[in-house]
């Protein structure tokens, strides 16, 4: 389904200011890695050592120039800065290397736009990105147009008098900033009356969440890679980053990859972040990922972890999982050490999702009265039926019954006593 849409990569530099306020290799792999996300191929990486970034251009005037220089010799489309930037430095910038300037923030911003599904992870972005911009307005002059989404799109028709067009752009944007708030307060209002309750999917949701650059994606690749169809019809509507899979039990699941995690969330950004893991909510289960060979990783998860109660995805059933234990032999004692590179480990993993998916589901055979047709609506719900088969007395019925609907279907079992195993 991939082969759908083939996007060009954007050729992309990296700028770093190496200031000694943090771990640049570290920096610099995060950063490509979110640089990868927005469908940027990194060509080029660009750092200087320096006490303080310079106010006016981030880079000092002479490495600037280089920069410019090395741009242009390797047809870079597009400048990505490892720190927040401010609307002159950003300006500077664009004037200097005559080329679209990108900050961290920026680039996080647009993963989020590209990624939000829900009503409000829209919102929670849009409202993160007109933040961003508010006090950059005056930098960003050109950039608002580049950016697009929400746009003041000013023309200056409704400008009060005597009002600059800069006027008239921050009060536009302030009063887009107060109606988010105020949609959201309502949606959080609303959810707060109405707590839906979790169900089981159909086909069993599995994400993968974890910081960026443990290797989710190249997970849900080895995971999925040989098995995913491109004529594949029933999943052609699914989000881009769900992929089909097939448990060795036969079990189809669906792996879903989210949004990762990124170390400095510019503070505005948080919200929009939570919302884009909206989606594990309501995953079957949910994989932390970790980097084995990342001394940070323990820490890393017990944030992962963090948020996703805040989430409210705390009660999901879920794994640990320790990539790229290729680089580093690990012994853990909780959670499994897989490579999804090597492929070590994969196996294991899918029959432990297996095993954690047999628990919340039953084999039973029922005999369904025709007045009681309804509840196959909620047999298919949270199981599979197998096999029905309609008869003078009713359908005789074999299926996968989750567990928690069994009270349901407890008149009309064949056998009953079966299914009746240990609960969850
Ligand atoms: N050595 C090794 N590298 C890996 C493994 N899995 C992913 N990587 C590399 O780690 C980097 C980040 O991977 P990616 O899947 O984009 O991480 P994500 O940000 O969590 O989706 C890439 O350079 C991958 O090639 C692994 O099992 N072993
Ligand atoms: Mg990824």
């Amino acid at each position: 389904m991939e082969q759908l849409e083939q996007h060009p990569l954007t050729r992309a530099a990296l700028f770093a200011a190496d200031c000694g306020d943090r771990d640049l290799e570290r920096s610099l792999a995060e950063l490509r890695a979110l640089a990868q996300s927005a469908e940027m191929e990194v060509v080029l990486e660009i750092t200087q050592r320096r006490d303080a970034p310079d106010t006016g251009s981030y880079l000092g005037e002479g490495r600037l120039a280089e920069a410019q220089a090395l741009c242009a010799e390797n047809e870079i489309a597009v400048c990505v800065f490892d720190d927040e930037l401010t609307g002159t430095q950003i300006k500077n910038l664009e004037d200097a290397l005559g080329l679209p300037v990108v900050d961290r923030t920026l680039l996080i911003l647009d993963i989020f736009a590209a990624r939000a599904t829900t009503n409000e992870g829209k919102l929670q972005t849009e409202l993160a990105a007109l933040q961003y911009r508010l006090p950059r307005l005056a930098g960003l002059r050109e950039g608002l147009s580049r950016q697009g989404g929400g746009g003041t799109g000013g023309t200056g028709a409704r400008r009060g008098a005597g009002e600059s067009k800069l006027e008239y752009d921050r009060r536009h944007l302030r009063r887009r900033i107060e109606l988010i708030r105020d949609k959201l307060a309502a949606i959080e209002q609303r959810r707060a009356q109405t707590r839906r309750s979790r169900q089981h999917n159909a086909v069993p949701v599995i994400a993968l969440v974890g910081y960026t650059n443990v290797g989710k994606s190249s997970l849900l690749n080895a995971l999925c890679g040989a098995q995913v169809k491109a004529q594949d019809q029933l999943f052609a509507t699914l989000d881009p980053t769900a992929r089909k899979a097939v448990l060795p039990s036969g079990q189809q699941v669906i792996f879903v990859d989210t949004v990762g995690f990124v170390s400095r969330l510019p503070h505005n950004l948080v919200e929009a972040f939570k919302s884009t893991l909206e989606e594990a909510r309501f995953a079957d289960i949910v994989l932390r990922v970790a980097d084995a060979s990342d001394p940070m990783r323990e820490e890393q998860l017990r944030v992962t972890a963090e948020v996703l109660s805040e989430i409210g995805a705390a009660d999901n059933e879920t794994a640990v999982i320790y990539n790229k234990c290729d680089r580093i032999h690990l012994s853990v004692y909780d959670g499994l050490c897989v490579s999804a590179k090597t492929g070590e480990g994969l196996d294991r993993l899918l029959a432990l999702l297996d095993e954690k998916l047999a628990a919340r589901v039953a084999q039973v055979e029922l005999l369904l009265p025709y007045d009681k047709l309804s509840l196959l609506g909620a047999l298919r719900q949270g199981g599979s039926v197998q096999r029905e088969s309609y008869e003078p007395d009713g359908v005789y019925i074999t299926a996968l019954a989750d567990r928690r609907s069994l009270h349901l279907f407890a008149p009309y079992l064949l056998y009953p006593g079966a299914g009746n195993g240990p609960a969850e």
